[in-house]
């Protein structure tokens, strides 16, 4: 893999700092066996409330990113940051603008060794971040490949994130997009609720991110842990 600090993940929960969610929940998520668990959402994040759900998780040794994504959202404390830029949208503030005011302010305290910049390619327009930031999401397989080269290739972005929220995409899709990558590592997120979806997407893509189910059904959200692991084994190399 890239050798990065996240290369070795397959499996991750991600937490959105909006929502509720149980001390025994947070337990149970923690000491799941999976890889990591990334802090971030689409609305309602604020300094506080990124801060109160990182206190509580860095009781548990779990490694622990944060995906800045709003100016004030920038929190010490976390092993990782990730930097989304939003590759498939007309709006350049969500591809570099955000992200330059953000360095103009905190460029000096940012911990380059452990922060990485995500290629968002938004591919369910129901998301969140997809009407946020006016996405352009019916893409061609065509111009699909040709924003993944742009991630990989030109840009040489760390991680490409096809990113589904909500809706459970097309893994053919995804598994296509896969081979059109020489570097990047490439991390699919979307409506994985079973241990079925999260096989299927570990087959697809690098790292499998699960988001959603756990509010919902929290056994079916720690079961996508062992389908990915069962997967992932030594699947991929690079
Ligand atoms: C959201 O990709 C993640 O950013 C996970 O998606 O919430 O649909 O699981 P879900």
């Amino acid at each position: 893999m890239n050798g990065l600090w996240f290369s070795g993940w397959r499996h991750v929960f991600k937490l959105d700092p909006d929502r509720e969610l149980s001390d025994e929940t947070l337990d149970r998520i923690c000491t799941s066996g999976t890889d990591a668990v990334i802090v971030g959402g689409s609305s309602g994040v604020t300094f506080e409330n990124i801060v109160d759900l990182m206190a509580r998780i860095r009781r548990y040794e779990v490694n622990c990113a944060l995906e800045v994504s709003t100016l004030d959202g920038a929190v010490p404390g976390f092993d990782g940051y990730f930097i989304p830029l939003v590759l498939n949208t007309n709006r350049a503030e969500w591809i570099t603008g955000w992200q330059t005011e953000g360095l103009k302010e905190y460029g000096s305290f940012v911990p380059w060794e452990e922060t990485a910049a995500q290629g968002y390619i938004i591919l369910n327009a129901e998301a969140t971040a997809a009407k946020l930031t006016e996405a352009q999401t019916e893409l061609t397989e065509e111009e699909l490949i040709a924003h993944i080269r742009m991630a990989d290739r030109l840009m040489r972005l760390p991680v490409i994130y096809l990113e589904y929220s909500g809706r459970f995409g097309d893994m053919q899709l995804v598994k296509r997009a896969r081979t059109a990558i020489a570097h990047a590592q490439l991390f699919y997120g979307g409506g994985i609720d079973n241990a079925e979806k999260a096989r299927q997407a570990a087959e697809a893509a690098h790292t499998v991110v699960v988001g959603n189910i756990i509010y919902n059904d929290l056994d079916a959200a720690l079961s996508t842990v062992a389908a990915v692991h069962e997967v992932a084994g030594g699947m991929y190399t690079r």
